[in-house]
């Protein structure tokens, strides 16, 4: 099941919801999301992969044109069900993104978020938007924040899956390494620590992933800038902002991972890394 829409509809928050644990960073900004995420739900008698996906957008660049086809990918590929989920506020769905799940044969959800904060008329107004398009198959209203509607709409994905044998070892709850979650939750707390441009602007590569056999892991990462005057910003003062991010990281880390790690940070300065196709792919963008 593929989870897309627009940026900030909350498919990373929902994503979590369903696994019941915070596989994805979410912030409340857009494009917090750059890659494909994959999340696997062992029940019982089934086994479901979700896959959160980046917000809809219309690429500037290598890397921004790798995010459509994460979501692409997903929407025509990788997913039986496409879950579309939008919320009343929040950018509309772009036009070639609605008309590629509505011309597909898969089984087709519109989701409409933020129950909580938009109330039922402004939810069901939103739907009425795409429905005449998108034709979907059902329609929920739900808050991820909350879990308002969620069961309900996770018991309709688990229902129209199609019969397989699984994919992954039943203890698996993702496919994806362990150093990419690090590197994400390195993301987060720059997410959380600047605003406006620098965020968007650095790239997190987790080069060393040492496990420690009677001491903590030893993790290095490095913050990519695009350019040279960010570098100062993200040291701060006397290293002051990249202690803190330091610090509030290895914090997250041992809580994510639930054992002890030691992680360091260094600062590069990698011009343009947004049109490098080879730098792209040392951080695994398709
Ligand atoms: N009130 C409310 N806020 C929500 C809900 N779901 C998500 N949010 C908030 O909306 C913001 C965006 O959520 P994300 O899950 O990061 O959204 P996303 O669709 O993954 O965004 P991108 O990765 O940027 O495409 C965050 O601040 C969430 O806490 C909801 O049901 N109710
Ligand atoms: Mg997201």
């Amino acid at each position: 099941m593929a989870l897309v829409g627009p940026p900030n509809a909350g498919k990373s928050t929902l994503l979590n919801r369903l696994m019941n644990f915070p596989l994805a960073i979410t912030s409340p900004r857009h494009q917090t999301t750059r890659q494909k995420i994959s999340g696997i739900l062992n029940g019982e008698k089934c086994q479901a992969v979700f896959l959160d996906t980046p917000g809809f957008l219309s690429p500037r660049n290598a890397f921004e044109k790798s995010m459509c086809s994460a979501i692409k990918r997903s929407i025509l590929d990788d997913s039986d069900i496409i879950c579309l989920l939008c919320a009343h506020g929040e950018k509309e769905i772009l036009p070639e993104y609605l008309a590629m799940i509505s011309t597909s044969k898969k089984i087709r959800f519109l989701v409409v978020n933020k129950l909580d904060i938009s109330g039922r008329r402004k939810t069901e107004e939103v739907a009425e938007k795409y429905s005449g398009e998108l034709k979907p198959t059902r329609t929920f209203f739900i808050s991820a924040l909350k879990g308002t509607g969620v069961e309900e709409l996770k018991s309709a994905i688990l229902n129209n899956l199609p019969y397989s044998p699984p994919y992954y070892p039943k203890e698996q709850i993702t496919p994806q390494w362990e150093r990419f979650f690090a590197a994400e939750i390195v993301r987060q707390v720059i997410f959380e620590t600047f605003s406006s441009e620098i965020p968007y602007r650095t790239a997190v590569e987790l080069d060393i992933f040492n496990e420690g056999k009677n001491r903590p892991d030893y993790l290095h990462a490095n913050i990519h800038v695009s350019k040279n005057s960010l570098k100062p910003i993200v040291i701060g003062k006397r290293g002051s902002k990249l202690k803190m991010i330091r610090e509030e990281a290895q914090a997250l880390l041992q809580k994510f991972f639930m054992r002890k790690v030691k992680l360091e940070i260094s600062v590069k300065v990698t011009k343009d890394w947004e049109n490098k196709p080879q730098f792209l792919k040392t951080l695994n963008y398709e």
